[in-house]
């Protein structure tokens, strides 16, 4: 690979006799030749520039002291690469691009740029020329954009990475995503422990807490990156849709729609009415119009809520769309009703997480899942959560299993003249997420 930069700062590319591009120079690898732009300036002044035609602020860079360096550097084949602010955003795919050619000519403008007519004039001539930018914001000159692009391409040339693994699994590879977080050693360092999962020499494991980690930084810093992944059909597995669905993101969508919160005093009248909505929807059908009705009446009222939050226990909510409305809510409590507690002392209880059905299979309730219990460890300290589910529910207890319950008994309980038979979880809350 053959790189020519001609500039008026030709020192600064100094940089690229170092480190792994200068270790490829000295191989033989690639080329990299340093022009200066004055070799090729006429005049008493030397000089490259002029004021801007029509006015305005700031120099030109003359376009017949251009022609006459690009016309000696090119060569057959040559892709002629313009730093600007007003280029394409470089990307890695552009990168792949340029390595395939024989010579990269990059022309570093100072100033407010090159005369348009350089551009134009070796576009006609059927030079491919390539105007990209590093991204928004201003830098003085293309030097700084040149070496970027010319580390970029080069570390992409047979022979340059030592370990081809390293090419692969890198940010703004295939995959769309952004890196996990990466740690080596000591193990704890300033009080902050590596994450243990990490040590577990589970494979599968780590791949999926990574994962987690790459899609949620992604969420958070590159929601362009994320509408791409969706348009693309690119998120696929269920643990996907709820990281994201955690960080906000609709993936039906690709908006972000979604926010979680612990409810306070003044959410409960919206908690109460999505209780009345979902509860029906949840009965058995054997069960009366009268006997729901009673139900919601005295259980599922704000004031009922009122009196769960003010004996400890914490309610938190999903809200979503425009009016913010509460589609999901999860109540937790200190500790596990009586008849359970003794199967694991100590531990906190999950009461309630109900979803609007809208919302089943967004990820909404996994992702609640895991704020709710976070929540309760935060709150309580606990080391632990109990629940319990119908024996029946299948759809129940596939969800609990995948968050990380596991059985651990039954119980019983009697609704009216009906007994209710539930199979009881429970869930580890000193070892990371399942996921
Ligand atoms: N700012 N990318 C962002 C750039 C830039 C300025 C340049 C060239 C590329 O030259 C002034």
């Amino acid at each position: 690979m053959r790189f020519d930069i001609i500039s008026t700062f030709p020192e600064f590319f100094a940089a690229l006799d170092l480190s792994l591009v200068g270790k490829a120079q000295k191989a033989g690898v690639v080329d990299i030749r340093v022009h200066n732009l004055r070799d090729w300036a006429e005049g008493k002044h030397l000089a490259v520039d002029d004021t801007p035609t029509g006015g305005g602020a700031g120099m030109v860079m003359r376009p017949d002291v251009w022609g006459r360096a690009l016309d000696t550097v090119l060569e057959e084949g040559a892709v002629l690469a313009i730093p600007t602010p007003s280029g394409k955003p470089l990307t890695q795919r552009d990168l792949e691009a340029l390595v395939q050619v024989p010579q990269i000519v990059v022309a570093c403008g100072r100033y407010e740029g090159i005369d348009a007519r350089v551009a134009e004039h070796y576009g006609a001539e059927g030079i491919r020329v390539f105007e990209y930018s590093l991204g928004d914001y201003v830098l003085n000159g293309g030097e700084v954009a040149a070496v970027a692009l010319v580390e970029g391409v080069s570390r992409l040339v047979d022979g340059m990475v030592g370990n081809p693994e390293s090419l692969v699994e890198e940010s703004h590879s295939v995959e769309g995503l952004l890196e996990y977080p990466v740690y080596t050693q000591p193990r704890e360092w300033r009080g902050i422990e590596t994450p243990a999962v990490l040590f577990s020499g589970d494979h599968a494991r780590i791949r999926r807490w990574r994962r987690d980690r790459a899609l949620a930084r992604t969420a958070d810093r590159r929601p362009d990156m994320i509408n791409a992944l969706v348009e693309g059909g690119k998120i696929l597995e269920r643990a996907d849709v709820e990281v994201l669905t955690s960080r906000g993101v609709d993936v039906r969508t690709g908006r972000w729609d979604y926010s979680f919160s612990v409810a306070e005093e003044s959410d409960l009248s919206e908690v109460a009415a999505l209780a009345a909505r979902t509860f029906p929807l949840a009965c058995p059908p054997t069960a009366t119009e009268t006997e729901i009705r009673e139900h919601i009446d005295t259980h599922l009222t704000e004031n009922a809520f009122r009196e769960l939050t003010r004996g400890g226990a914490s309610i938190t909510t999903v809200r979503s769309g425009p009016e913010l409305v509460v589609v999901a809510y999860a109540l937790c409590e200190p500790n596990a009703p009586d008849d359970i507690a003794s199967l694991s002392p100590g531990a906190c209880y999950v009461s309630k997480i109900y979803t609007d059905p809208e919302f089943h299979g967004s990820g909404v309730s996994g992702a609640l899942m895991e704020f709710a219990l976070a929540d309760a460890v935060s709150r309580w300290g606990s080391t632990a959560v109990l629940l319990g589910t119908n024996q029946s529910n299948r759809r129940a207890i596939r969800f609990y299993r995948r968050h990380g319950f596991k059985k651990c008994g039954r119980r019983t309980f009697e609704v009216g003249k009906r007994i209710h038979r539930d199979f009881v979880y429970v869930r580890d809350l000193t070892v990371d997420p399942p996921r």
